[in-house]
């Protein structure tokens, strides 16, 4: 995520009265290469018959551990950053904590039925990493491992395939007091979760997620301290994204060694950045190297792009003498180990101005950080195609908005429309070339939505916190109709 609520940003008035119009900025290219002046394309609209997607295209949901599951002590689970960040007065905006969250730990049977009955063939979930190694490093806690075993049976049962993350965030505190992402260990702690994870399930013919979203933990948890850790130092958060993604490297070795089944990748949070003039278009270059580049090309290409870290406008501000210095012999052939899948998760797009400052195009969701425009989805998808054209298969592992209301409700028209809108740009992109082979909606069920605590509801279903009732939203019905059909309609 580009801020999530910190950072300098232009007011959208201010542009418009500066005599920029959002839909001529809307057709600025991403090529980095400065270009003609923008001129206003029509907007793309959608095909009168139905959108079909092909045949073998994965439809699900997605949630994750520290999320869900509540339960934060049960069965010899450990604390993470996330247990300690949360209890610090003032983190959470409304004080919530991860328990009892959505309740899943204790739910997960009728969880699963829930997504039968909404007719999805995948889950997405995450593996909380102190269920199973409650220190973050040493013995395992079978118990924790086994909740697992069971999860993962339920699905097989059903008939429901798992895409399993193995870290969404909740670090295992003890590695945090020693230095977390900041750390090299990490990633070699990370490397020896994973291989206790695969053995134990490497039965299971899985879609394997290493690591989520490494730029927000990075650049959100490091770097603006608005998540766990709560850290605002800009060479931890370079350090943070070394050593995340040699955590990957590392943990997509052990899974090539350990002959688990299935299938290995990475989910990166990818943003298009749109110059909102052509004065802006050599800091929107660097803006997309912070923001997708600097992930991208070592995992994809074994090397990392030098315009990412700096001090000229849209750089990552931190010494790139001392980020270089971190990246030792091996790494990068580590951290480009060949995938089987590359998973995208997409928010929305921002635009930047001449000095670097991620700046508003599009109306923002009740998100801050969420300028909504769902043509950006092309753009990604094309823009992936064309500069990484030996990248594997693509998933789209996240993609959704809070309802609009603080209160939740199940009527969410702008969720169903939301939806509507992306889907039919991510049929254009496959249509157009890309190889796109799934899709998960973020998010099952409404959960701890991280500093916004319960106060987001990101959800197909409506959870109600004090009852722990589930009721699918009219997205939910929506959505199972279009799996159901594998195809989009129009309206
Ligand atoms: C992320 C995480 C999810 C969030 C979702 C909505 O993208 O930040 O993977 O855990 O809940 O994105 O913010």
């Amino acid at each position: 995520m580009p801020d999530r609520g910190t950072g300098p940003v232009l007011d959208r008035r201010l542009l418009l009265q500066l005599g920029v119009a959002a839909g001529a900025l809307a057709a600025c290219s991403r090529d980095p290469s400065p270009s003609e002046p923008s001129t206003t394309v029509p907007p793309w609209e959608p095909p009168a018959e139905p959108m079909v997607f092909p045949d073998g295209f994965v439809w699900g949901a997605a949630t994750s551990a520290f999320q869900v599951e509540g339960s934060t002590t049960a069965d010899g689970r450990g604390p993470s950053i996330w247990d300690t960040f949360a209890a610090e007065p003032g983190r959470i905006a409304d004080g919530a904590t991860g328990d009892p969250a959505a309740d899943h730990y204790r739910r997960w049977e009728s969880d699963l039925d829930l997504l039968v009955e909404l007719g999805l063939p995948a889950y997405r979930f995450s593996v909380a990493w102190p269920r199973v190694q409650p220190t973050g490093s040493g013995a395992v806690n079978q118990r924790g491992v086994d909740f697992y075993r069971r999860l993962v049976d339920g699905l097989l049962a059903r008939g429901i395939h798992p895409a399993i993350t193995l870290y969404h965030w909740d670090l295992p505190q003890p590695l945090q007091d020693a230095g977390g992402w900041a750390v090299r260990d990490t990633a070699d702690r990370f490397a020896d979760y994973a291989g206790i994870v695969f053995d134990a399930l490497r039965d299971v013919d899985a879609t394997w997620l290493t690591i989520n979203e490494p730029k927000t933990t990075a650049y959100v948890g490091y770097r603006w301290g608005a998540h766990a850790p709560g850290i605002t130092d800009e060479d931890q958060a370079a350090a943070a994204v070394h050593h995340q993604l040699l955590a990957h490297g590392r943990a997509v070795q052990a899974f090539r060694a350990s002959g688990a089944a299935g299938g290995i990748g990475i989910a990166l949070n990818l943003l298009p950045v749109y110059p909102v003039d052509r004065a802006a278009d050599a800091a929107a270059v660097r803006v997309d190297a912070v923001e997708n580049r600097l992930f991208l090309d070592p995992v994809l290409l074994g090397r990392y792009p030098t315009d990412a870290i700096g001090t000229q406008p849209g750089q990552l501000p931190a010494d790139a003498g001392r980020f270089e210095d971190l990246v030792r012999d091996g790494d990068l052939e580590a951290i480009s180990s060949p995938l089987d899948l590359l998973a995208i998760q997409y928010y929305g797009v921002t635009g930047v101005d001449d000095a670097g400052n991620q700046v508003p195009l599009y109306p923002t969701s009740l998100a801050t950080w969420q300028q909504v425009h769902p043509e950006g989805l092309y753009d990604q998808l094309m823009d992936l195609l064309i500069d990484y054209p030996d990248a594997p298969p693509l998933v789209i592992t996240e993609n959704g908005i809070p309802d609009p209301t603080a209160d939740g409700t199940v009527e969410d028209a702008e969720r169903l429309e939301f939806l509507r809108a992306h889907l039919q740009q991510a049929a254009r992109a496959i249509g157009d070339g890309v190889r796109l082979t799934g899709y998960y909606a973020w998010s099952l069920l409404d959960n701890f939505e991280w500093a916004e605590g319960l106060s987001q509801r990101w959800g197909l279903v409506h959870v109600d916190f004090e009852t722990q009732e589930r009721t699918p939203k009219d997205s939910a019905r929506w959505y199972s109709t279009v799996v159901r059909a594998n195809a989009v309609a129009p309206s």
